[in-house]
């Protein structure tokens, strides 16, 4: 049975806003199947049954292209001792840091994992997400890995929400391989990879290319076991230093590489000709107080497509919300606000090699903000607030 939304805003983000003053969405099976002015609705659909959006602005449902929701403990603690003066360092000795996180994680249960996810989850959809990824990153084992991969699938199974599932064993280097990166790569990270493609347990596989973490080389070498299994990848590149990760990246056809402040002319050049997207994380640039800022203006002038995500994760990130996300994108970075929108729908639908949401197209799944807000600008100029009124999902409004 065909619904009919009324007397919207409509930013169908098609070219540019592409806003429809006084529009309708005609919304059939889960798909949006019409929309337009609604002087252009037919008799028969101005008999559908409908819904009235009083004027407000309805938008693509939010995408989060970017998150590590799946995690045991947390790190506020460790927040509160950085705040009182400890160093970096120190915490990392007292049994801080991200090995922290990922010593709660390979303890937790699938249950437990799944239940402080979904907590997480819930933060993103009042916040309007209807699609997320979730990385793994924080087992670093392969059956560690694997569980949290099971778990990122089931987040699906117990909320209105899509979840795109990333592949990161390539996260951190674990204490039992300290100072053997190479091997921790090819006894942990492919042999992780190909059990969880087996299991279809993943949509993706992804990197951390830094001093602290892995080398181009070392990504190369997981980035070939991914395309032997004909998975996307993507990378967090650059976000300390420049170490070349998205010339790589780009390279190889990557959909993404996420964070780049520390990215050269050479990687902007080469993701623009791979068509792969930038990935803005201003919410940890924020909590790690980081003063390199990402190169909006070349992105901007070589016409790489930029999406802002949460990056939500325990330690450089602790971030749900995509519309503050999108405030720190235009205040930190300068974005504008169409372009933090489109970040949040149609370039963010692109980084996870999406084509059928992030815009209004008849089509398109049907899944739908409406916002207690008149211009789509309302959504990034706004902090901390979170004006969304109503979330259609799969056609369904939420209750
Ligand atoms: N970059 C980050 O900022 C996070 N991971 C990454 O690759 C940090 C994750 C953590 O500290 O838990
Ligand atoms: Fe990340």
């Amino acid at each position: 049975m065909a619904t009919l939304l009324t007397q919207a805003t409509l930013a169908t983000m098609t070219d540019g806003y592409g806003l429809i003053e006084v529009g309708a969405v005609e919304i059939e099976a889960g798909r949006i199947r019409w929309i337009g002015q609604m002087c252009n609705l037919s008799a028969a659909q101005r008999a559908l049954p409908s819904h009235d959006c009083g004027g407000r602005l309805v938008t693509p449902g939010l995408i989060d292209c970017h998150s590590h929701i799946v995690f045991g403990g947390h790190r506020a603690v460790e927040f509160e001792m950085r705040l009182n003066g400890a160093s970096y360092e120190e915490i990392g000795r007292a049994g801080g840091g991200i090995l922290s996180t990922v010593t709660a994680t390979r303890a937790a249960s699938e249950e437990e994992l799944l239940a402080s996810a979904l907590t997480r989850a819930d933060l993103m959809i009042a916040a309007g997400a209807t699609t997320i990824e979730v990385k793994s990153g924080y087992g670093l084992t392969v059956a560690d890995e694997l569980k949290m991969l099971r778990v990122a699938r089931q987040i699906a199974a117990h909320r209105p929400l899509r979840v795109v599932t990333t592949h990161l064993a390539a996260h951190a280097i674990p204490p039992e391989y300290k100072g053997r990166a190479d091997a921790y790569i090819d006894e942990v990270a492919i042999p992780s990879l190909q059990a969880a493609q087996a299991e279809g347990l993943i949509d993706a596989v992804d990197a951390f290319c830094e001093g602290i973490a892995f080398s181009p080389d070392q990504v190369a070498r997981l980035f070939r076991a991914a395309k032997a299994l004909n998975l996307p990848i993507k990378l967090h590149a650059e976000q300390l230093s420049d170490l070349k990760g998205a010339v790589l990246a780009a390279g190889m056809g990557a959909l993404s590489c996420d964070h780049v402040e520390y990215i050269g002319d050479d990687g902007v050049q080469a993701m623009a000709r791979a068509g792969s997207v930038a990935v803005i994380l201003p919410g940890a640039f924020y909590t790690l107080r980081e003063t390199q800022m990402p190169p909006i203006t070349a992105f901007r002038a070589s016409g790489v497509p930029m999406a802002v995500a949460t990056d939500f994760n325990p330690g450089s990130s602790p971030i749900a919300s995509l519309p503050l996300a999108m405030n720190m994108a235009c205040t930190l970075f300068r974005m504008t606000p169409l372009e933090a929108l489109q970040g949040t729908t149609r370039h963010a639908a692109r980084a996870l090699g999406l084509t059928d949401r992030g815009t209004f197209a008849p089509g398109q799944l049907a899944d739908l903000c409406i916002w207690d807000a008149t211009h789509p600008a309302e959504l990034s100029y706004r902090i901390g607030a979170t004006p969304l009124h109503a979330r259609i999902f799969g056609g369904r409004i939420d209750a």
